[in-house]
């Protein structure tokens, strides 16, 4: 029998946002005959009436969230969207009410190991490996949290998990407990969301609450915002672009191709994956210490790196016109991103066209300086488009275009054979598409049509 308080008693929980966390989470609240009322600042008439169809005994308030009325509940869930900064959240947190999260509920529920994934760049990669190797090696494995599916949706009647493999933004990591998992993994750190944090070392230390309580952690050993800080029960594995330790996991260069290795042993040539990269061979590396950490079979795992052909809209080849090849890499939306899509796929100085630009989430985009010898071009759009172009000026060919469709045409006339056209924005997509795969969606029709059509 579910419970329903309009106005809260003791121990009934807030619920702010009803996207896709606060829905799961009014759903296993109610599961358990939990008192809970529903928040959202900014819904429109659709989300509510769609929220009131699925939970006609849930209530539902909109309007500002008021610092008073949250003080009266003894636990907040504030879904990963809203800045726990907003005053209101503030004020009531600071009042004595509980801080807990989706995914505090998830961890309290299951006793299967978990695997946590987070890192500025690459966490879908790398969480999609891991949950295909534990598939491999036979295991019942749910693959979920940022990446999609909210962790409480595992424990719906009539599943049946032996691993959880998790991808952790740092905006549920700041608002959880640190979480108990076998494995936990701070991929790299590069800025991004520096419109919720005031700057790198805060949004490094959300990132770091991956790793208290693991009992493996898997860091970056080029990185050091990643190394982590151990107690005596902890032990940890390294990745890196270079030649590993004993029981680390590196690179090795040779005949022009790189080698995969584990301390002294050769595991898989690069030359025998699909895909694209250097930053994708150190994706490869961390999902294979983290399937060690959570004691997958290492033949098993590396079968599945030489099969595996990465995910849209991430460094995706889409096809060839005239020996210029296009890349989608829509995925990419920091800096730190596009950098490493440059550099993983430039083969020659200048060979790059680079599409970039959309919503800038208050980027400095000068490290993007670093890549002048390798773009022939940056085609720029979207909201970010002066703030890009003047991070670039007078060190890289730009061009200025109002949509995707000039910008198709306008890297198309600028790049020659041998060259590669790579959308890779730095930015978010909201400015002019629905969400990244849609810009991603756009670009490669655009890009099929040219290419179908036998123009470059
Ligand atoms: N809302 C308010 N007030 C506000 C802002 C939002 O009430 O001031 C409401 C909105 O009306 C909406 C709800 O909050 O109803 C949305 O909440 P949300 O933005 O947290 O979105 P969810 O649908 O719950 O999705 C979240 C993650 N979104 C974000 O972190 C922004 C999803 O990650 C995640 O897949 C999902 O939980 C399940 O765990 C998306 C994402 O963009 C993919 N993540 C960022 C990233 O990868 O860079 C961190
Ligand atoms: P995330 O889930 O962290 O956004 P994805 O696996 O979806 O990561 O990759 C997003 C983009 O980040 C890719 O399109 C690519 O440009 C870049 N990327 C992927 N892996 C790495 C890495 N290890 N280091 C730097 N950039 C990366």
């Amino acid at each position: 029998m579910i419970t329903v308080h309009t106005i809260a008693t003791d121990s009934s929980t807030a619920i702010l946002g009803i996207g896709t966390t606060g829905r799961s989470c009014v759903r296993f609240l109610q599961s358990r005959g939990r008192a809970l009322t529903a928040f959202d600042s900014v819904m429109d008439d659709d989300q509510a009436a769609a929220f009131r169809r699925e939970f006609p005994r849930v209530a539902l308030y909109g309007g500002e969230f008021d610092a008073d009325r949250l003080s009266r509940f003894s636990s907040l869930i504030v879904s990963p969207g809203i800045s726990l900064d907003q005053p209101a959240i503030r004020r009531a947190l600071a009042s004595g009410v509980e801080l807990t999260s989706d995914i505090d509920l998830f961890l309290s529920e299951v006793d299967q190991p978990v695997v946590a994934i987070t890192g500025s760049n690459g966490k879908t990669t790398v969480t999609t490996l891991v949950g295909k190797m534990a598939e491999a090696s036979g295991l019942r494995a749910a693959v979920g949290g940022n990446i999609g599916t909210p962790v409480l949706d595992f424990l719906a009647p009539g599943q049946s998990w032996d691993l959880f493999v998790l991808e952790l933004s740092s905006f549920q990591l700041e608002r959880s407990k640190p979480p108990a998992a076998a494995a936990a993994s701070i991929l790299n750190i590069s800025p991004d969301h520096m419109d919720r944090y005031p700057g790198i070392a805060a949004y490094q230390q959300a990132k770091q609450r991956i790793y208290p309580a693991c009992r493996c952690a898997v860091f970056n050993r080029d990185d050091k915002l990643t190394y982590p800080l151990l107690n005596r029960q902890q032990t940890s594995i390294s990745f890196g672009a270079s030649a590993p330790d004993l029981k680390q996991y590196g690179l090795v260069r040779e005949d022009n191709s790189s080698w995969l290795v584990r301390g002294h042993d050769t595991l898989l040539s690069s030359a025998d994956m699909k895909l694209y990269g250097e930053h994708n061979l150190l994706n490869a590396l961390a999902a294979l210490a983290l399937g060690e950490a959570a004691g997958l079979d290492l033949a098993v795992m590396v079968s599945v790196l030489r099969e595996f052909p990465g995910l849209e809209h991430r460094c995706q080849w889409l096809g060839e016109c005239d020996g210029v090849e296009y890349f989608n890499d829509s995925k990419g939306t920091n800096t730190g991103a596009t950098i490493a899509a440059v550099e993983g796929l430039s083969r020659r100085p200048k060979d790059i066209v680079l599409i970039a630009g959309g919503q800038g989430k208050a980027a400095d985009f000068t490290s993007l300086q670093q890549l002048k010898g390798r773009l022939k071009a940056a085609v720029l759009l979207g909201e970010a488009t002066a703030a890009i172009a003047s991070a670039l000026a007078g060190q890289v060919d730009l061009k200025e275009v109002k949509d995707m469709a000039a910008a198709v045409d306008v890297a198309a006339s600028l790049a020659v054979a041998g060259d590669r056209v790579l959308l890779s924005p730095s930015c978010a997509s909201f400015d002019m598409f629905r969400n990244y795969q849609h810009r991603g969606d756009v670009f490669r029709a655009l890009v099929l049509d040219r290419i179908e059509g036998g123009r470059k």
